[in-house]
């Protein structure tokens, strides 16, 4: 292009658009079109870069074609919607993905060969859209991506964060937080709508009109702007839209007069606030603003999201003239992605009685049938709660709906439930405690929505059986579970393709990819020595691949016939990295005190460890410096060298994920029984014929009775032995295991140098307390994850059995496809079915 292109064939190509060419010369073209008359550039380069974002936009025009025709498909047909309200979305890259799910992965390799460049070189240059933290975001993707692929007419809600998930640096301190600005050159996946805009109001005051009706008025208003990202699904036109807001101010909110006056800052008061609203995911909420932030970020999440769909109610009438109100539940799911999107609640019933001039009865109909909610942890301090006075400050008309909301419930518990009366002060959903009154918003999800559920087995049987025990007595059928699940695109086609092309070769099909379960086809064949050859050999085409990645990376080298070790998460107590770590440290001590003869006997392994602590969690960043510490002694230590490596993988992220996983062989899921919701890096992992490590946990559970315990790594106490344990502990019963002590000392003796790792150690003795006491019970489980990971080392040595477990373990994944958790829910929570484009 413009003459400085690199082409290694000498193919003249045209510059020309052709939106929907299936030719690779014509793909070319279009792309070439892109560099030339979208230009981002100089028009001088035309190097990976420049090619990534012509190729992207290349790929958006085909998308934007189905876009469309999905969107007045759904339109003229106006089926029942869902819409999926998060705070966090956590995409990856999306060029491959794009490219995958519409199936033209061979013409764009070698349309962008005819310009001198590799598609795997080019899918490199797109930064993470990093709008999450963990499992929760991720799993709002995965979501995402069966809707569309299942044709269900779905959208996804959320906001435009200027800066998403930080990006991590270990350095010598431990880890270093950074910005990272995915829009730094700007995103050829989204579209701004000028057209979608919705004013959302802050603060103010409640005024009665003389009707008596209610309206909340003053204080300041914003614009919320929403642009779309197109969602495809995998071999199908229907292309759904993830619609996240911005918030601007809009020119009459420019004091132009101040301005000019020299006041800049005041003159531009509120659009610096606007700018705030989106700046960051997760504002640290340690002081009263960075509260105040949040709760500004979840209402105007809320609000401009329902204010958008019922908009799309009411354009969809049939002509008729309006549409009846009671209606709106069977054209509108919404799932609120844990009590984050609470305020969704009182956000539609004031929309609803203040906007639209329903009665209280009639709002609280349609929204109780409209809204349900999914609890995904049960963790104390992840149960939002937050302060009366903040609210009723921010949002004085919501505030005064919820206290009416929590009235009549309270009314209903007094007329019919007598016997639970004693108990009205733990389930209602004002907390009035005198010294911070607060809004419990899990409370008010159970009491508001229609379905609650859980996100594993284990999880929603621990709802049910404590969280939620009470409000199962009010109403049994509202609580259900659907176990996670994740999308078979991302997470085996497209990141593990030879393996993914053995699988469709040895079933004979590659229906497997939009149908999970037919993995357990695998089973006859696990013994066959040739699918178990090629088996090997894809693993370790993936671990080869990872070797450089890590490599690149950390400068480390690491040996590719090791057993790769893999524990990658965020970093949290509860996640127990520390269990992990103190396993390397014991095996580390053994291996020294072993002769040279002895060594040899042992397996080799690289222990890979990775995860982002939050900035504030200070333990969490000891766990991340210790990990790091472990790793410097003992990669240059000369005498255990060949046996052990200790790697901390930097600025984990979705797409790191995408290179780890392929190549892991036994990943770490090893969490306290009871803690970890569900989990779903777990299913990942298993999907790609690598073995677990872990306690009965969340989805640990479900896995292994799929895979077979054969194939599953278990140790550890049972979420039912957990209370009794810590009881035990703080009597003073615990015994720890000498190998522990042993442990624990070795790091004492500062064998790892001479960072202060007492507060971290400590969190481990004593008897009892939330962070102190081992509330985690490291202690009470080291012993069996210690025997469990000698019976790793066993089997390991045992090419042929490893391998075939290793194919037993994919086989046995199907019931963990996104695919089968979203059509769950939308039979079993929003009553949708699909909605094919033709
Ligand atoms: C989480 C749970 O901790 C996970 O066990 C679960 O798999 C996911 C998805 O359901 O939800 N809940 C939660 O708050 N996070 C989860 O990962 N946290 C983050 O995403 C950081």
């Amino acid at each position: 292009v413009n003459g400085v292109a690199k082409p290694k064939t000498s193919e003249k190509i045209p510059v020309a658009a052709h939106p929907l060419a299936e030719d690779p010369t014509d793909i070319a073209s279009n792309i070439k079109y892109h560099a030339q008359y979208s230009p981002h550039f100089s028009p001088v380069k035309f190097e990976p870069e420049q090619a990534y974002y012509a190729a992207a936009e290349s790929v958006r025009d085909r998308l934007i074609q189905q876009w469309n025709e999905t969107y007045l498909h759904y339109h003229k047909v106006d089926p029942k919607q869902t819409y999926y309200l998060s705070m966090e979305f956590l995409q990856g890259r999306a060029l491959t993905n794009a490219i995958g799910n519409l199936d033209i992965q061979d013409a764009y390799a070698s349309a962008l060969n005819k310009l001198g460049h590799e598609l795997e070189e080019i899918t490199e240059q797109e930064k993470d859209m990093a709008l999450g933290n963990g499992g929760l975001g991720r799993l709002a993707s995965c979501f995402l991506d069966s809707m569309a692929t299942l044709n269900l007419p779905a959208w996804g809600y959320g906001l435009r964060y200027r800066y998403g998930l930080f990006k991590q640096r270990i350095s010598k301190a431990g880890q270093e937080e950074m910005a990272e600005d995915w829009l730094e050159k700007f995103s050829p996946w989204e579209v701004v709508r000028h057209d979608v805009v919705f004013p959302v109001r802050f603060f103010g005051h409640v005024e009665v009109l003389p009707t008596g009706s209610r309206k909340w008025v003053g204080g300041e208003v914003l614009q919320a702007l929403a642009y779309d990202i197109p969602i495809p699904g995998y071999k199908t036109k229907n292309t759904n839209s993830l619609r996240l807001w911005e918030a601007k101010a809009s020119a009459q909110d420019f004091n132009l007069f101040q301005f000019n006056d020299g006041q800049y800052q005041s003159a531009a008061e509120l659009h610096a606030r606007a700018s705030q609203i989106c700046a960051v995911l997760y504002p640290g909420d340690a002081t009263e603003e960075g509260k105040l932030l949040r709760l500004k970020q979840q209402f105007f999440l809320c609000s401009a999201s329902l204010q958008d769909i019922i908009a799309r109610f009411k354009e969809r009438k049939d002509g008729t003239g309006v549409r009846a109100w009671s209606e709106f539940p069977t054209k509108v799911a919404v799932q609120l992605n844990d009590t984050h999107p609470t305020l969704a609640i009182p956000e539609l019933m004031r929309l609803l009685m203040d906007e639209e001039g329903l009665g209280w009865d009639d709002a609280w109909d349609v929204t109780s049938k409209t809204i349900a909610y999914t609890n995904h942890t049960v963790l104390p301090e992840a149960l939002e709660k937050w302060s009366q006075v903040v609210m009723s400050k921010l949002l004085p008309r919501h505030m005064e709906i919820i206290e009416e909301i929590d009235k009549r419930f309270i009314a209903m518990i007094k007329s019919t439930r007598p016997d639970l009366e004693s108990k009205i002060n733990d389930i209602r959903i004002l907390d009035h405690n005198p010294n911070k009154p607060v809004v419990r918003m899990a409370n008010l999800c159970v009491v508001s929505g229609h379905t609650v559920n859980g996100v594993a087995q284990l999880h929603s049987d621990i709802l049910k059986a404590e969280l939620f025990a009470d409000y199962v007595s009010i109403w049994p059928t509202k609580f259900q579970n659907k176990t996670n699940g994740i999308t078979p695109r991302r997470w085996l086609k497209f990141c593990s393709p030879e393996l993914s092309l053995i699988i469709t070769k040895w079933l004979k099909t590659d229906k497997w990819v939009t149908n999970l379960d037919l993995l357990v086809g695998l089973r006859e064949f696990a013994d066959n020595p040739e699918l178990q050859a090629e088996w090997d050999s894809a693993k370790m085409a993936n671990k080869q691949r990872l070797v450089q990645y890590i490599s690149r990376v950390t400068g480390e080298s690491i040996d590719p016939n090791s057993l790769f070790d893999i524990q990658v998460k965020r970093i949290h107590e509860y996640k127990r990295q520390l269990l992990n770590i103190l396993g390397a440290v014991y095996r580390y001590k053994k291996l020294k005190e072993m002769s040279p003869e002895e060594r040899k006997t042992t397996t080799p392994r690289t222990i890979m460890i990775g995860g982002k602590a939050f900035a504030t969690y200070t333990n969490a960043k000891r766990i991340v410096k210790l990990v790091s510490d472990v790793g410097a002694v003992v990669n240059t230590d000369p005498e255990v060298n060949d046996y052990l490596k200790v790697v901390f993988v930097p600025n984990y992220n979705v797409s790191v994920a995408e290179v780890l996983i392929p190549g892991s062989e036994l990943s770490q899921h090893i969490s306290t029984a009871g803690m970890e919701a569900s989990g779903t890096s777990n299913m990942k992992f298993a999907l790609n014929g690598c073995l677990i490590i872990g306690t009965l946990d969340g989805a640990n559970v479900e896995i292994r009775e799929e895979v077979g315990e054969d194939n599953f790594f278990l140790f550890g106490a049972t979420a039912d032995q957990v209370p009794q344990l810590r009881k035990d502990r703080e009597n003073g019963l615990f015994k720890p295991d000498p190998r522990y002590e042993e442990a624990k000392q070795f790091i004492r003796s500062k064998a790892f140098g001479s960072y202060d790792y007492e507060p971290l150690l400590d969190s481990l003795e004593g008897n009892s307390g939330y962070g102190r006491g081992d509330y985690f019970l490291v202690g009470q489980d080291f012993p069996t994850y210690i025997d469990t990971q000698a019976k790793v080392d066993e089997a390991y040595k045992d090419r042929k059995r490893w391998i075939k477990m290793s194919i037993l373990s994919t086989a046995g994944s199907g019931k963990f496809s996104s695919d089968r958790t979203i059509s769950q829910y939308a039979k079993e929570i929003w009553n949708i079915e699909e909605c094919p484009v033709p």
